[in-house]
C-alpha cells in the first residue's frame, strides 16, 4: 500500500509538472536589463538572528527590512550600510578568508535607483544563489527559492521606487539531509549569490516563454510554443527566421499560449562541425524578443546515437563549475570560454556539465562553439529517496533546468542523476524524474550516470532497473584507481542488459601536475597517464560504447580531498591543473579523440 502511495504521489507530481510553462522568463539577456553586479554589503549571520530574533517577529522580515536608526536612542543591532562589501556574483569562500569553510547564512544588500517606463513591468532575476535564498525589496518579502544552480525571478513592478531601493537577499548554504543535493558531495559547497542578478524591464504584456526546436525525430519540422504574460493574452505572434524565409503567425489563446508546428524544409542544421545558429525573432503587438537558436535532431537507434541522422561518437570531458585558474566558483563567460576551449583543444565534441546545471552562458557558449552538452540534475549519490518533499525539490530543479535550456541545440542529454545506488525507493523517484523530463521536452535523450557490478572478476555488467527508462546508459568506472591497477583493464570485458548506447560518463585517476616518477608511483603524471592508456585500450573492445567523458577537465576544490602536499583540498583527477597546466593524460585523451575524429571523417 505504502509503495502504491509513493508511486501515485510521484505520478501526480509529474502530471502537475506537465502544465508548467517556465517559471522564469526565457532568454532574460535578450530583454532590456540592468546588471546589479558589483559590491554588495554583507552580514554574516551564524545564529540566524536576522531571521528568528524576537525583535523582528512583528513582521518576520528581520534584516530584510534594512532598518535605519530613526532617532539617536533607537536600538537597532545591525546596519547593512556599515557592513563590509563583497562582489556579486561570487562565492564568499574565495573572497573572504574567514569564510573559507563557512556554511550558513549571509545577508546581502544592494541599493539601486530605477526609473520604470509607464506601463512596463520590472523583474529582479537571479541566475542562481546557493543554496536557499529569501529575497526582500524595500522591506517586503518577495519569495524564497531552494536549489543552488537554477534561476528564479520576482516581479517588483509595484514595489520599485525611482530612488533608494533596498534589495536584501538572505543566502543560506547549509547542507541538509533532505536537500538536493543532500549532505554529501565531492565538490566545494560554494555559498553566495553565485550568478548574475539582473533587473529586467518588459512591456505590460510580454513574451514570457517560447520553445523553437525541431519536432521529435524530425529534421525539417519546427515545433514549439509561445506564451504571453500580462493582460492582453490573445494576440498574434509572428515568428520569423529571416535566413530561412520563415514567417509564421500564431494566435495565442485566453491563457496567452499558442503551440505551433510547421515545415522548415531545407533549413541548415546545427552540428559540432557546423554550429549554425539562426536569428529567430518573436514579435507580438506589444513585445519583441530575438534569440540565436540552432536546430538539430538527436535520436538513438539500437546502440547508436544519431545526430541529424548520422551515427556519432561523443568525444567528451566532464566539467565542474570551478573557476579555471583560481579558487572559487566560475562566474564569468570568459571563465566558461577558457574551459570550453580546453575541451576543444582536446578534440572534444561533447562536454558533460557535472553534477548540476551550469551557468546559462556556458550552455550558450557550447551552442556557439559546437559542443554537445550533457546537462545534469543535482541528484547525487544518496539523497532522501523516501521523502516526497525531496522528490518535489529534485523535480523543481529539473524543471527549471529544462525550461531554461530548452532552446539550446547543444543540449542533447538531460541527465537525471549521478551514481545512485539501486533501491526501490530510488527507482520510483528516478522514474518520476525521467517521466517529468520527457513531458517537458520529448526531443532530447534521457540518461543518468549509473553504477555497475562484476560477474566474477573479469566481466563488468551494467544492469540497473533504471536503465529500462533511459535512452542512453551512462556508467562511471575507475579501473586502475578505485578498482585494481591499470593493467586490470586489459582483461576486463563489458556486458550490458540493454540494446542502447553506452557513454562512459566517468573514468580517471588523481595526479599532482608536475610530480613525475614511474608509472607505479601513485599521484605522478605517469601513474595517471598509464591508467588512461589501459582504459582506452579497454574502450576499444566495447562495441556499444558511443561516448566517453573522463573525470575531469580541471582539478577542483573538494573538502573530501585532504592529503597534504598532494590534494590540499583539491580533487586531483583533472587533466589540467588548477593553474591551467596540462598533465600528460590530457595528451592521451587528445590523441584518442583525434583518432576517433579521423575514423568518423570529421
Ligand atoms: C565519482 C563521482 C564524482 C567524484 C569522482 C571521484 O564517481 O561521480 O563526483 O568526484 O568519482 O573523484 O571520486
Amino acid at each position: 500500500m505504502k509503495k502504491l502511495m509513493v508511486l501515485v504521489l510521484f505520478c501526480l507530481a509529474s502530471l502537475a509538472a506537465a502544465q508548467v510553462v517556465s517559471p522564469i522568463m526565457e532568454n532574460v539577456r535578450g530583454r532590456e536589463h540592468t546588471s546589479l553586479a558589483g559590491s554588495w554589503n554583507y552580514i554574516v549571520d551564524v545564529y540566524e538572528v536576522g531571521f528568528y530574533n524576537y525583535r523582528w517577529q512583528e513582521d518576520r522580515n528581520g534584516f530584510g527590512r534594512d532598518a535605519k536608526q530613526a532617532n539617536k536612542s533607537q536600538l537597532i543591532e545591525y546596519s547593512f550600510d556599515d557592513s563590509p562589501l563583497m562582489y556579486v556574483p561570487g562565492d564568499w569562500h574565495s573572497q573572504e578568508e574567514k569564510l573559507f569553510y563557512y556554511e550558513g547564512t549571509v545577508w546581502f544588500k544592494r541599493g539601486f535607483d530605477y526609473k520604470l517606463k509607464p506601463g512596463n513591468r520590472l523583474f529582479v532575476y537571479f541566475g542562481a544563489a546557493n543554496y536557499e535564498s529569501i529575497t526582500y525589496l524595500n522591506g517586503k518579502k518577495l519569495g524564497r527559492h531552494e536549489g543552488g544552480f537554477t534561476p528564479f525571478q520576482y516581479e517588483i513592478t509595484d514595489l520599485v521606487k525611482e530612488t533608494g531601493n533596498s534589495l536584501v537577499v538572505k543566502v543560506d548554504n547549509k547542507r541538509k539531509p533532505d536537500g538536493v543535493p543532500g549532505l554529501n558531495t565531492d565538490w566545494f559547497n560554494f555559498g553566495g549569490i553565485t550568478r548574475d542578478v539582473l533587473l529586467v524591464e518588459v512591456p505590460g504584456t510580454f513574451i514570457s516563454d517560447y520553445k523553437v526546436q525541431l519536432k521529435k525525430d524530425s529534421m525539417d519540422t519546427i515545433a514549439g510554443f509561445v506564451k504571453l504574460d500580462g493582460p492582453a493574452k490573445e494576440q498574434e505572434v509572428v515568428l520569423s527566421i529571416a535566413a530561412a524565409n520563415i514567417n509564421q503567425t500564431v494566435k495565442t489563446d485566453a491563457n496567452g499560449y499558442a503551440a505551433f508546428e510547421f515545415s522548415a524544409g531545407g533549413i541548415a542544421l546545427w552540428s559540432p562541425e557546423e554550429p549554425i545558429l539562426h536569428d529567430v525573432v518573436l514579435s507580438s503587438s506589444s513585445d519583441i524578443v530575438s534569440d540565436r537558436i540552432g536546430l538539430r535532431c538527436i535520436q538513438t537507434r539500437g546502440d547508436e546515437i544519431l545526430l541529424n541522422g548520422k551515427s556519432i561518437f561523443m568525444r567528451g570531458v566532464c566539467i565542474h563549475e570551478q573557476a579555471p585558474l583560481h579558487d572559487g566558483r566560475a562566474t564569468t563567460p570568459e571563465e566558461a570560454l577558457t574551459k570550453l576551449k580546453w575541451a576543444k583543444e582536446m578534440n572534444c565534441n561533447f562536454v558533460r556539465l557535472a553534477h548540476y546545471p551550469h551557468n546559462e552562458h556556458t550552455v550558450r557558449l557550447a551552442d556557439e562553439l559546437g559542443l554537445l552538452v550533457w546537462a545534469e540534475n543535482p541528484v547525487y549519490w544518496t539523497i532522501n529517496w523516501g521523502n516526497p518533499d525531496t522528490y518535489k525539490l529534485a523535480q523543481k530543479q529539473l524543471t527549471e533546468m529544462i525550461c531554461r535550456d530548452k532552446n539550446r541545440a547543444a543540449v542533447v542529454i538531460w541527465s537525471m542523476s549521478n551514481e545512485t545506488p539501486v533501491t526501490e525507493a530510488r527507482l520510483n523517484f528516478q522514474i518520476g524524474l525521467a517521466t517529468t523530463a520527457r513531458e517537458l521536452d520529448n526531443t532530447r535523450l534521457i540518461s543518468s550516470a549509473l553504477e555497475k557490478h562484476y560477474e566474477g572478476d573479469k566481466t563488468v555488467v551494467i544492469q540497473d532497473p533504471f536503465g529500462d527508462h533511459l535512452d542512453v546508459i551512462g556508467v562511471n568506472e575507475y579501473i586502475g584507481w578505485y578498482d585494481g591497477r591499470a593493467t586490470k583493464a586489459d582483461g576486463v570485458s563489458w556486458k550490458m542488459a540493454y540494446d542502447k548506447p553506452l557513454i562512459m560518463s566517468e573514468f580517471g585517476a588523481g595526479c599532482k601536475q608536475g610530480y613525475h616518477g614511474d608509472k607505479d608511483t601513485i599521484w605522478t603524471e605517469e601513474f595517471q597517464e598509464d591508467i588512461f592508456v589501459h582504459t582506452i585500450g579497454m574502450f576499444k573492445r566495447i562495441p556499444f560504447l558511443r561516448g566517453t567523458s573522463p573525470w575531469i577537465l580541471t582539478d577542483f576544490q573538494s573538502p573530501r580531498r585532504l592529503l597534504p602536499g598532494i590534494q590540499d583540498g583539491w580533487n586531483r583527477k583533472g587533466l589540467i591543473s588548477e593553474k591551467g597546466q596540462k598533465k600528460k593524460a590530457f595528451f592521451i585523451m587528445q590523441a584518442y579523440y583525434a583518432e576517433k575524429q579521423a575514423q568518423a571523417g570529421q
